[in-house]
C-alpha cells in the first residue's frame, strides 16, 4: 500500500537540528515579545529575500490586516476572487468593501484592464495576489495606482523567494504580506511577514503588531497581538539553511511534471515553467472540457488513489455567501476567474515527493 500524497507536506528538516535552537531559547527565558530569535529571522530574512524592512507577523492573515491598518485604508478595495479566502477576509477585518475585478487567463492574476474598470470615487487601493507565485502585471498595476492616487498591498503569500529580472518581487507596491504557513514554500509552522519601503512604515507596522505599544506607557494605534514567537522563529532560521535545496527539488519536479504531461489529451499545464525567479510553489493543470472526464472526476480519481490534489481556488471567493453581494462579485463579471475555478486542478508537489509518486500520478492521468 503506497503511502497518502498530499498536494503539499511541510518540509521538515531531522529533528536533531532543530534541537540546539530549542535550548537556546530555554536559556534564555525569552519566549516571545521580539527576542534573539525574532531578531535574528528577521535580518536573515531580508538579506535572503533583497529587501531592506521585513517585519514578522504571526500568520499572514494577520499580516494582511496590520498592512492595510498601517497604511489606513478603508473605503473599496480591489481584489482578485480567485484567491484563498484570507485575502478578502483582511478586508472584511478591517471594515473595508472587498470589489471583485476578473484575472487574466494566462497568468490567473488580476487583469489591470478589469481593475482600472472596477474603479469608484470610494476606491482607496488594490490588494493583488501573486497566484501560485506567478508575478501580477506589477507595472501596469502600479500606473494605474499613480493615476489613480491609489495604494498597492500585494498578497505574496504565495510568492517567497520569488524575483524578477534579478530583482525581488516584493519590491514592488506599498507593502507585500508574505506566509509562512506549514503548507509554503517556506513555513514556520504559522507565521508570516510585511516587506516595507521605508523604516517609518515598517516601525508603524511594529507597533500595530504589539498592540500600538512603542514603550511600556505609550500606546499609538489600536493594535494587535499580530507577533510570531521565539520557536517559530527559530525554527524559520533553520529552515533558511534548507531553503534552496528544497527550491531546487520543487523545480526539478515542475520540469518532471511537464515533461511527463506534455502532449497528453484535456491537459495543459498553464504557467511557464518555474526557472527564472519561479519558486514552483504550486502546480496547477487545467482539465479542458472534452470527451474524457472533467476535472472534478479527476479530483475524486485520484482521491480513490490515495492522492490529495486541490482545487485551488474553487469555488471563487465571491461565490461565498459572506461575499455574494460585493460589488462586482457576480459570475457573469467574473468568466475567466470562474473558468479557472472550474477547470484547475494543483496537483502535488513539495520536496520530499519522490520521482515515482510524480510518475505514478500522472499515469492515473493518462489513464482517467
Ligand atoms: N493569501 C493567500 C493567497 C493564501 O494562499 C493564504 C493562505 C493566505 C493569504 C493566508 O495566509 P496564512 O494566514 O494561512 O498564513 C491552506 C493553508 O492553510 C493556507 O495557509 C493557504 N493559504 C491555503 C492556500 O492552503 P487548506 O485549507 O488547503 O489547508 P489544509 O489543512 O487542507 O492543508 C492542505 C494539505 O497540506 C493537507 O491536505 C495536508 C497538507 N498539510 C497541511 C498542514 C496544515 C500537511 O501535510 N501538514 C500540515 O501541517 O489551506
Amino acid at each position: 500500500m503506497s503511502r497518502p500524497i498530499y498536494v503539499t507536506r511541510p518540509h521538515l528538516p531531522p529533528l536533531e537540528e532543530f534541537l540546539p535552537y530549542l535550548e537556546s531559547i530555554w536559556e534564555s527565558g525569552q519566549l516571545t515579545n521580539g527576542g534573539p530569535m525574532h531578531q535574528r529571522l528577521e535580518q536573515a530574512l531580508a538579506d535572503y529575500l533583497g529587501v531592506e524592512h521585513l517585519s514578522l507577523v504571526g500568520n499572514g492573515t494577520l499580516g494582511l490586516i496590520i498592512a492595510l491598518q498601517a497604511l489606513d485604508i478603508r473605503g473599496e478595495v480591489i481584489t482578485t476572487p480567485y484567491s484563498f479566502v484570507a485575502t478578502a477576509h483582511a478586508l472584511r477585518w478591517n471594515g473595508i468593501e472587498p470589489v471583485f475585478a476578473d484575472i487574466d487567463p494566462q497568468t490567473f492574476n488580476l487583469d489591470p484592464a478589469r481593475i482600472e474598470a472596477a474603479i469608484t470615487p470610494a476606491t482607496t487601493a488594490i490588494l493583488p495576489v501573486h497566484c501560485y507565485g506567478t508575478p501580477c502585471a506589477v507595472e501596469a498595476i502600479e500606473a494605474i495606482a499613480q493615476r489613480h492616487g491609489l495604494r498597492v498591498i500585494y498578497d505574496a503569500a504565495h510568492a517567497f523567494g520569488v524575483g524578477q529580472r534579478g530583482q525581488s518581487l516584493l519590491l514592488h507596491g506599498d507593502l507585500s504580506v508574505l506566509s509562512f504557513h506549514a503548507t509554503k514554500v517556506f513555513h514556520t509552522f504559522e507565521g508570516g511577514a510585511i516587506v516595507s519601503p521605508d523604516a517609518r512604515t515598517k516601525e508603524r507596522i511594529e507597533h500595530l503588531r504589539n498592540f500600538g505599544y512603542v514603550d511600556e506607557t505609550t500606546v499609538v494605534s489600536a493594535g494587535i497581538n499580530g507577533k510570531m514567537s521565539e520557536v517559530n522563529s527559530a525554527f524559520g532560521l533553520l529552515e533558511l539553511k534548507h531553503i534552496d535545496a528544497a527550491l531546487a527539488r520543487r523545480r526539478e519536479i515542475d520540469g518532471l511534471y511537464r515533461h511527463l504531461l506534455a502532449g497528453m489529451p484535456g491537459i495543459r499545464c498553464p504557467l511557464p515553467p518555474a526557472v527564472d525567479g519561479g519558486n514552483a510553489s504550486y502546480f496547477p493543470i487545467l482539465v479542458e472540457p472534452g470527451p474524457r472526464p472533467g476535472r472534478d472526476a479527476l479530483y475524486e480519481r485520484l482521491k480513490q488513489h490515495g492522492i490529495y490534489a486541490r482545487r485551488y481556488f474553487y469555488p471563487l471567493i465571491s461565490d461565498f455567501p459572506v461575499y455574494r453581494s460585493s460589488p462586482g462579485a457576480a459570475r457573469y463579471n467574473l468568466p475567466n476567474a470562474a473558468l479557472a475555478a472550474d477547470s484547475v486542478l494543483c496537483l502535488p508537489i513539495y520536496p520530499a515527493l519522490t520521482d515515482a509518486e510524480v510518475q505514478r500520478i500522472v499515469q492515473l492521468i493518462a489513464d482517467r
